[in-house]
């Protein structure tokens, strides 16, 4: 049996060289369906993975101009008369690391049952039953992991989606700069892991909000997530500016506010910030510069979002580690849901 949360933490060092394997396989990815001849485009996945798919549906929006949504499979499955009102032509981008979960399998059996329109695939695991389903079906095995928690996972469906975005927005100049991801991913890990460590020791703390924006709400929203299912710590995810109409009335001098904080809205962003810091929070931000976590990356914004990341995976995990838990293994926690 392995040390506790050596899987774990293998995950997550070893994401850099995960995300060069997702840049070989997506530049070989050929033909795409041209998203604007939809008349929606949903994106989809359980958990970890719905969280994947708010932050995929952003991220697409911005790039192309064109609306996406992101929905839960059980809504697909269980209220399409609100996913696919009318039955509408839809594009469905389903993700899913094990490739077994029984509602998005179910959602997208419905959806191929109903001729709604082209499924899309992202697995990590090629054998599974969804790997399959799609008209087109991404692998990505460079993301298997053994620990419950997706990390690792995570991270490379991320990206693949981040390759799709970019794909639809027909600005393929844009796909080099992910080569340059994994060499940052990297340097932030060199830089910053003794950082994660301590701050993940600090048991003073007890509650964690975990705020992000457009793009990145969606990482916040997984990274908070992570805290939850690693250490059993009370989490929340919001938008910035939403945190200050009420959820700000529960920061003591316990709180950790962790910032995904943005270059385009930076200065509001770091005013609610230190808002929250007047009223006695502590606070960790990541941003590309001037923040605790800074990644100096010569990167597009949009682009760069996969670096929030592993240093918030980190702090999860060493945040476990000290209160004696086992991250590999989480509380309640299989790797799969299976519904009978
Ligand atoms: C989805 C998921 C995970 C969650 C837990 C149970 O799995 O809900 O997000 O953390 O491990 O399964 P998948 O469909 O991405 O394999």
């Amino acid at each position: 049996m392995s040390e506790r949360g050596y899987h774990t933490h293998q995950e997550i060092l070893s994401q850099p060289e995960a995300w060069e394997s997702v840049n070989r396989v997506m530049e070989t990815l050929s033909a795409l369906p041209d998203a604007s001849t939809y008349q929606q485009v949903l994106f989809t996945g359980c958990g970890s993975t719905y969280y994947l798919a708010v932050a995929a549906a952003a991220l697409y929006s911005e790039l192309t101009g064109r609306l996406a949504r992101a929905f839960p499979a059980s809504e697909l499955w269980l209220n399409p008369q609100i996913t696919y009102p009318h039955g509408a032509h839809t594009l469905l981008v389903a993700v899913s690391r094990s490739g077994e979960t029984s509602e998005t399998i179910r959602a997208c059996q419905q959806f191929r049952d109903q001729h709604l329109g082209e499924v899309i695939t992202l697995v990590n695991y090629p054998q599974s039953p969804l790997a399959s389903m799609g008209d087109i079906n991404i692998h990505l095995p460079s993301g298997q992991e053994t620990s419950v928690c997706q990390t690792r996972a995570f991270s490379t469906l991320y990206l693949a989606a981040a390759w799709l975005a970019v794909r639809w927005s027909g600005r393929d100049e844009r796909l080099a700069q992910f080569y340059a991801l994994p060499e940052v991913g990297r340097q932030l890990l060199d830089a910053y892991a003794g950082l994660a460590e301590k701050l993940g020791s600090d048991l003073s703390l007890d509650r964690f909000y975990f705020l992000g924006s457009g793009t990145r709400y969606g990482l916040a929203c997984e990274l908070s997530l992570k805290m939850k299912e690693m250490s059993l710590s009370h989490s929340e995810p919001f938008h910035f500016m939403e945190f200050r109409h009420g959820p700000k009335s529960m920061v003591t001098p316990s709180t950790l506010v962790i910032g995904l904080r943005s270059e385009s809205n930076r200065t509001y962003e770091q005013a609610v910030l230190a808002d929250m810091a007047a009223l006695g929070g502590r606070l960790l931000v990541m941003d590309n510069q001037n923040a605790d976590i800074a990644f100096d990356a010569n990167i597009e914004e949009p682009l760069r979002n996969v670096l929030y990341l592993p240093l918030g995976q980190l702090f999860a995990f060493w945040r476990s580690m000290s209160k004696g838990l086992d991250p590999d293994r989480p509380n309640n926690l299989d790797s799969v849901v299976k519904l009978a």
